[in-house]
């Protein structure tokens, strides 16, 4: 399996981190989706990571699709997202929560990053901030407590953590949220997490 895309993206880093928990062996594709667009594109139509090449060709996109993929590869029993019932609705509830909150400080980071300074609009990346934040701080309220086991609510928050850590410094300074400071703190000496740091922020900057 050839996995394509950065770890600066929280969703290709929330596979990666995935197939490593699971003991899934892949190689990576690291082209960027920027610098590389036209061979993203013949990737995946919509030019996006994170995709994954199966061995007999055939390419998933979107990590939601991937996930579900490698879940039933490795059945209930090993799977991220419990299979059914109240954990199941639980885990899903936050994991939505958390791929929402990278949904909209990613819409912020690209507004910052990506759109020239004239073309920027204050109220919208307001407003992007809100709903992130409004999701953060129900990820928040919820109980993580240190002996639960790795699911991809875990995962998928942390990744979101470290990738505002790194893309938008600041805006969530340590100590706003302690448990998640502390979810971060504890996934990060796990070796898929350790393994998967992203790096500098890869996306080209517009001043
Ligand atoms: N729903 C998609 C979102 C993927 C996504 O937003 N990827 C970003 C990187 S984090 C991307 O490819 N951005 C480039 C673009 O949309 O032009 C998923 O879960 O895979």
């Amino acid at each position: 399996m050839i996995l394509v895309g950065q770890y600066d993206s929280p969703y290709v880093r929330r596979v990666a981190v995935s197939l490593l928990v699971l003991g899934l062996p892949f190689t990576r594709d690291t082209r960027s989706v920027f610098g590389d667009f036209d061979a993203m594109r013949r990737i995946n139509p919509l030019g996006r990571i994170p995709s994954l090449v199966l061995d007999d060709g055939e390419v998933l996109i979107d990590s939601a699709a991937i996930l579900d993929h490698i879940d039933e590869q490795v059945g209930p029993a090993r799977a991220l997202v419990p299979r059914s019932g109240k954990p199941r609705r639980e885990t899903l509830r936050r994991i939505a929560l958390a791929t929402g909150a990278i949904d909209k400080f990613g819409a912020l980071a690209y507004e910052r990053i990506v759109r020239p300074g004239a073309f920027r609009w204050p109220e919208w990346q307001a407003r992007c901030e809100t709903q992130a934040a409004g999701a953060v701080e129900a990820l928040a309220r919820e109980s993580w407590p240190d002996d639960a086991p790795l699911d991809q609510a875990r995962i998928t928050t942390v990744c979101l953590l470290d990738y505002v850590a790194t893309a938008l410094p600041g805006l969530l300074p340590a100590g706003r949220h302690p448990a998640l400071d502390a979810l971060a703190a504890g996934c990060a000496t796990i070796p898929a997490f350790r393994d998967t740091r992203p790096g500098d922020y890869a996306v080209p900057r517009n001043t």
